[in-house]
Order: C-alpha cells, then structure tokens, then sequence
C-alpha cells in the first residue's frame, strides 16, 4: 500500500505526477473546508509536503497525528513549527544548497539594477523619452562596500561573487562566522553605515523580525541601497517605505515583502526601486533540483528512516 501524503500547496508539476506514482497524495490546497477535512482524515496521514511560503504550522502538525516525515520545497523554515515537529519525533526535509547559486545570482541583479537603473533606464527607452532627455547618472557598483546580513550558505556565495565587482564585504551575524575571510561587525547600524549596498541574507523568523529597523535604514542614509533576498519580515517595511520616499534611503532592489503578494502601493511608482514578486529560485534548472530533492528526502526517509537533507 502506498503512503497516504498531503500536499499543503502547489508544487510543480512534473514534481506532483512524480509524487502521485509513489504516494497515495491528497491535494489539500483543493480542500474547500480544510478545518472539516483534517477532523474527518488527519489521522490518515504519514507524510506532509509544502513549500517555504506555507510552511506547516503547529495546528496542521496537531491535526495530523500520524505524521512522520515532512518534505518542503523551499529552505526557508520559518512558516514550519520546527517546535511541534521535534516535540513528536517527526522528521522535516527541506532544499538547502541547490538554490544558493540562484538567489544569490537574483541578489547581484538587483543590486546590479538599482544602483545603475537598468529596469528604469528600460522605461525610459520604452516610453521614447531617450530623444528628448539624457537618463539621469546612476551609481558605480565596482569597488563599493557590501555589507551582508547573515552569513550561511547564500551570504557567502553573494559574498564570492561581490569578489568579481572589486568590492570589499563586511557582514553581521550574532557571532562571527568560523571560515569566513570577512570582517564581522557586531553592530548590523555600524554595517549599515560602513555600507554602499546592504544585503539581507539571513532567515526569517522571530528571531530576525524587524531586525532591519528604521535605524538601521536611516544608517544606509540616501547614498545607500537595501537589497532583500531573504524575508520581508526581517525588515521594517513601513520605514523602509517612508525613507525611500523621503529620499532618506538611496534605494532598494526587493524579492521578498512583509505581506506576499502585496507590495505597498508607496513604492509602485518610485524609480529607485525594482521590485521581484518572490523569484530568486525561480529558474528551471534550480526549481528541477528542488523538486529532487523533495522526493529524495521522503524516498530517503521512507527507506531509511531518515530525510536526505534535514532541517532538525
Ligand atoms: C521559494 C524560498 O520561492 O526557498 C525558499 O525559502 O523562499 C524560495 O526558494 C519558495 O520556497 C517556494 O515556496
């Protein structure tokens, strides 16, 4: 008999067939009642999959009581109650690694596009403004000093690549990082200060919530860019809004926001701004890993009691 599993959320299609072969999967995004469904068929359930936006919180693992093993699509884990997972024994996979090279690529875009104004440059020439007027000057990238929040497995892959633009890192984390050839400063104000361009490369979660406060952004100042690749919950967006607004901050180049797939409506018509609706690991071949390595880690836990890639 195969394992019954519930799917929380859409995974891609060929990933979801692949599943389909293997597990008896129930679609719950389909579920027009969940609450009524998971009382009626919880208890049928061994394996869970989601990804890092919806993640699984203590009451869906509460609904579940048979849960064993919990596979995501994504390396985020702050939308999944590690808490509730470890409590019962229950094993969680996730997508470490595979999409550094990606995001941290999607990091260097934006980063790329807002101190020089690519994406506003191509407006311009869209709207046939380049025979009448000069595009305004836009900042120098090579040879600048990055600043890094969180310094794991992407921070330091955005931090080799910075290597090939001559520019010189610094990053914050609680502790320094073992390894890691960087400076590390203690104070993320100070970071933000020293910086031409902070990047936020840390996880989501209580622990980093607003931790890029309103200080921290005045402290980038209006000469300075902001560029999220991690969670909108790690900065404080109303700051962020008024500051660029205000013309307090120089710009910022966004994938993640506070409430996905809002964008506040202040930044829609800024130019210092280029705004991502969430794609870091949006290419083929990193999506293709991903959803390897979901169905390797339930394959592995079923065959061996153990996910491939573990999150607890
Ligand atoms: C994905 C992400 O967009 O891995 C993560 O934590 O935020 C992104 O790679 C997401 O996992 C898909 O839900």
């Amino acid at each position: 008999m195969k394992p019954r599993l519930l799917q929380h959320g859409r995974l891609p299609d060929a990933l979801e067939a692949r599943l389909a072969a293997q597990y008896d999967v129930h679609p719950f995004w389909q579920e027009r009642d969940p609450a009524a469904f998971l009382a009626a068929h919880g208890h049928e359930f061994v394996a869970l999959t989601t990804r890092a936006a919806h993640g699984a919180d203590a009451g869906l693992i509460g609904a579940l009581p048979a849960l064993r093993v919990i596979s995501s699509f994504g390396v985020g884990l702050d939308k999944i109650d590690l808490e509730a997972a470890r409590a019962r024994g229950i094993a969680v996979g996730f997508t470490p690694d595979v999409l550094n090279d990606c995001v941290a690529d999607a990091a260097f875009a934006l980063l790329m596009d807002v101190a020089r104004g690519i994406s506003a440059a191509d407006r311009f020439v869209r709207r046939g403004d380049w025979p009448r007027a000069a595009f305004p000057l836009s900042t120098r990238v090579s040879g600048k000093r990055l600043g890094i929040v969180g310094m794991g497995r992407i921070g330091k892959v955005i931090a080799r690549r910075s290597q090939g633009f001559d520019m010189e890192v610094r990053y914050h984390t609680r502790g320094p990082a073992d390894g890691v050839p960087y400076a590390h400063e203690p104070s993320l104000e100070a970071l933000a200060r020293w910086s031409d361009f902070l990047v936020i490369a840390t996880a989501g979660g209580p622990q980093t919530r607003g931790l890029v406060s309103a200080s921290v952004i005045e402290a980038l100042g209006p000469q300075g860019f902001l560029i999220n690749i991690a969670r909108g919950s790690v900065v404080d967006e109303e700051a962020l809004v008024r500051a660029l607004a205000a013309g307090r901050l120089g710009g910022a180049g966004l994938d993640v926001f506070a409430h996905e797939p809002e964008v506040p409506d202040a930044l829609l018509g800024l130019d210092n701004v280029v705004l991502l609706p969430h794609i870091a690991s949006n290419t083929r071949e990193t999506r293709q890993a991903m959803a390897d390595l979901v169905e390797r880690n339930l394959a592995h836990f079923f065959q061996h009691g153990k996910v491939r890639e573990a999150a607890i």
